[in-house]
């Protein structure tokens, strides 16, 4: 279920990290290097390398991360205030860590346009 990057060893719990909540789908855990007060990475139990490489078949698999950061944002308090929903695809989208993640950002206001 799972692919040869850093968060395939976080989904195998073969390195630790702060998980705030998982289903049969996905995992759901705060960033290493938060970029805000609240920073959680969702991603997808199966390794889709990035969002250019989704398919037709994945619709809904994408529609349960997106749900997934919706409850979790309420769950964090940060439906009130707001919050920004990120995903870095590829090179220029400054994309690292090939595995598909949503980043869920909130806790404080966030410029806009991104750098
Ligand atoms: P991106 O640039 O969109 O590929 O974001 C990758 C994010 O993953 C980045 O914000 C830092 C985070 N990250 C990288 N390695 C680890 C790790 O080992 N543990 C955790 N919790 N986060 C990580």
């Amino acid at each position: 279920m799972s692919g040869d990057t850093i968060f395939g060893k976080i989904i195998r719990r073969e390195i630790p990290a702060n998980i705030v909540y998982e289903d049969d789908l996905c995992l759901a855990f705060t960033d290493v290097n938060p970029q805000a007060p609240t920073h959680i990475l969702v991603i997808p139990k199966q390794p889709i390398p990035k969002l250019a490489d989704a398919a037709p078949e994945d619709k809904e698999l994408l529609g349960h991360l997106l749900l997934t950061v919706k409850a979790i944002a309420d769950q964090e308090g940060l439906t009130e205030s707001g919050y920004r929903v990120v995903i870095n695809t590829g090179t220029d989208g400054g994309q690292t860590v090939f595995h598909l993640h949503l980043h869920l950002l909130g806790g404080r206001s966030l410029a806009w346009p991104p750098g």
